[in-house]
């Protein structure tokens, strides 16, 4: 079946795509979208042309597919040249999504109607590129160099409503689509045409906008290339002829192609789409999820239930008295409000989450419902507790979930009658809002419970993967390697801030040590003291000696770091150099660029072993976790994309 169709409606011709799943701009649509205007420009009956999707959403852009390829004519700014310069005019009928080189072919069509709902948007530089079919420079034709600004170096798609005001599309519409934009065109025809978008004047803000535009986005963009090509290419679109600015962008958009960042986020982008319906799980069925219990109203238990909120679904939450229930309730209230204040949720909206959870002390209040995840001490005995009440007090096929950072969860289980329906769901604090969640199912855990699982995981809109059982799975289980590559660097000689600027400069937002004094030293100290207590041979961290010496990090005024009262700005230690020397030797001197080197080599390597071990089941799981659990670069693909790249 062709990926392009032609119907008419009397004087209007209605031109349908369908290139499921989101019809993305690869050879066979460019090349019937080519035909299609020759077509129709050489049909005497037809006088007008409405461009539109089959399926979920108007054309998402190219095919990213496509990039690792050399490309392939026709190229698409040609196709929207041809579409622009077509005899009869072209209306772009908008639903779902128009977005990058779906959004160009759109800015090529005389006009643009959308409908309630959809949206536009440029969002290449998410893919390390910029707009590469005509994007940077039609828009600020359209809508002006400030509104081009923002849409190509964010890549923040806008809403119909607000496309509409920013002169980025012409009408916005309800109901049905087609008869809307067929009925459009009709209306349009009997009225002088527009210029094309390639003809429109534009007019340049001035040296003072580009320079404080300039300043704006290298401080967002931090390592990111695209988001400044993206803004010289529209500074480009407004100072130059359109044909000039035009080969500008397309230069630049084939240079950053074939970058080193553009193959990271490529690389990302699939992972993070693949990662929610993994190939292993088959066809398992999967179990109702209508009804949800926390466990535990503490920072990770209140976050996990506002999670289930956001998602709609009803939440009981379980305390162990009237107290900690009153506290929990509390710490969840103050999560919503939290989203009033930050203008992500309205105080209805709040109001409504917030009644949507019931709170109680006895375990029979979960009789009916069908998941509880458990986030109560991180202690083997109070775990158990918790599971025998479930398994007293929740239907049989109820899934029951741990939400254990390193405890073995096969050891929770024990004992477990039907532990088929019981599994691992880590979450990562705050869990409303970190998009990680690490499935960790036990031997005994069904197929049906692991697909409910990424069910749940697709429900919340996180990003699931699925981990094998050791301390710390994946994620903690390299942070501990990685902690430890970074101590082993400060006693050899490299200064605490070198390494923390070394991590900040290769793109992590913190540097190991800073992270720790943020997060506080005693966590990691105390489960390796309960190590030792149980026997285990832990050798003697230099955050040991820190915590020992009182430094626990922020909230006691000094860990890696001293911190003046009131103040989050880390000061290098005269104490912690005096607690730290007796271990410290001097070593060879590193650059910032080998610090880093060493120690995304070192989180690589813990990658490989996890890897052969099984305990992930691929690289870019890996790298999944590393981006959305610990913060590492996006636009670097993560660890094991990085060293692999490398070489
Ligand atoms: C560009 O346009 C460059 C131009 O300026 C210049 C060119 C010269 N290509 O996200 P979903 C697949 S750059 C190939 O789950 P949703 C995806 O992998 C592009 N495949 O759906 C998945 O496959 P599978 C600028 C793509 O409904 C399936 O479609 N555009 C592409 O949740 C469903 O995806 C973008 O960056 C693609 N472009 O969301 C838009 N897009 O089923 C990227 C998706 O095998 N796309 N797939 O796993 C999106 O943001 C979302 O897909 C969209 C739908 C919002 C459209």
């Amino acid at each position: 079946m062709s990926v392009v169709s032609i119907e008419r409606e009397g004087e209007v011709a209605v031109v349908t795509v369908d290139n499921p799943p989101v019809n993305a701009l690869g050879q066979a649509l460019r090349q019937g979208l080519w035909d299609a205007v020759a077509t129709l420009d050489a049909d005497p009956d037809v006088r007008a042309v409405v461009l539109i999707c089959a399926g979920r959403t108007f054309i998402a852009g190219a095919d990213v597919r496509e990039f690792g390829k050399p490309p392939v004519e026709p190229h698409l700014p040609d196709v929207v040249n041809r579409i622009e310069g077509a005899v009869k005019p072209w209306v772009a009928a908008i639903h779902g999504s128009a977005l990058g080189g779906g959004f160009e072919v759109a800015l090529g069509c005389r006009f643009r109607v959308a409908l309630d709902g959809a949206s536009v948007g440029l969002p290449e530089v998410g893919l390390g590129i910029v707009p590469g079919a005509s994007g940077t420079v039609r828009t600020p034709r359209v809508a002006g160099a400030a509104a081009a600004v923002d849409l190509v170096t964010t890549g923040k798609p806008v809403k119909a409503a607000k496309a509409q005001a920013m002169g980025l599309v012409d009408a916005v519409m309800t109901g049905d689509l087609r008869a809307g934009a067929v009925a459009f065109a009709r209306a349009a025809l009997g009225a002088p045409l527009p210029l094309p978008a390639s003809e429109r004047p534009v007019a340049d803000p001035g040296a003072d906008f580009w320079a404080e535009q300039q300043t704006a986005v290298a401080k967002r963009a931090k390592g990111e290339a695209a988001p400044l090509r993206a803004l010289a290419c529209v500074q480009k679109a407004v100072q130059a002829p359109f044909a000039e600015a035009l080969a500008f962008e397309r230069a630049t958009f084939l240079d950053l192609r074939g970058s080193d960042q553009a193959a990271a986020l490529r690389h990302v982008f699939f992972a993070e789409r693949a990662a929610p319906r993994p190939a292993h799980l088959g066809d398992a069925k999967l179990l109702a999820l209508r009804t949800a219990g926390v466990i535990g109203g503490g920072t990770m238990g209140a976050g996990i239930a506002a999670a289930l909120r956001d998602a709609g679904l009803p939440v009981v939450l379980i305390e162990r008295d009237a107290e900690a229930l009153a506290r929990g309730l509390a710490n969840l209230q103050a999560i919503f409000d939290g989203g009033v204040k930050r203008g992500k949720l309205t105080p209805e909206q709040a109001a409504a989450r917030m009644a949507g959870v019931s709170g109680s002390t006895d375990y029979a209040a979960l009789a009916d419902t069908d998941l509880v995840i458990e986030a109560v001490f991180e202690e083997i005995g109070v775990k158990r507790a918790v599971f025998a009440e479930l398994a007293r007090h929740c239907r049989a096929d109820a899934v029951l979930a741990t939400n254990t950072s390193y405890l073995d969860p096969r050891a929770i289980a024990e004992g477990l009658a039907n532990p088929g329906r019981f599994i691992g769901l880590h979450f990562f604090s705050p869990a409303n809002v970190m998009k990680l969640l690490e499935i960790v199912p036990t031997p005994e855990t069904a197929p049906e419970t692991l697909a409910t699982g990424f069910a749940l995981a697709r429900a919340l809109g996180k990003i699931p993967v699925q981990a094998g059982i050791c301390e710390g799975f994946i994620g903690n289980r390299i942070l501990k390697r990685y902690r430890a590559a970074a101590e082993a660097l400060v006693r050899q000689g490299v200064a605490i801030a070198e390494v923390d600027a070394a991590m900040r400069g290769f793109g992590f937002a913190m540097g190991p040590f800073e992270a720790q004094d943020l997060g506080g030293l005693d966590i990691a100290f105390l489960q390796r003291e309960g190590a030792r207590a149980a026997g285990q041979e832990v050798p003697e961290t230099l955050g040991d000696l820190l915590v020992r010496a009182g430094r626990k990090g922020q909230k006691t005024g000094g860990g890696w770091y001293d911190y003046a009262p009131g103040d989050r700005k880390p000061q290098a230690s005269a104490r912690v150099a005096e607690v730290l020397a007796a271990v410290i030797t001097a070593g060879p001197a590193l650059d910032r660029a080998a610090i880093a080197e060493r120690l995304v080599g070192e989180m690589a390597a813990e990658g490989e072993a996890i890897l052969a071990e099984g305990i992930a089941l691929s690289p870019s799981d890996i790298d999944l976790v590393e981006i959305h659990g610990y913060g590492f670069p996006r636009w670097r693909g993560g660890p094991m994309h990085y060293t692999a790249r490398k070489g």
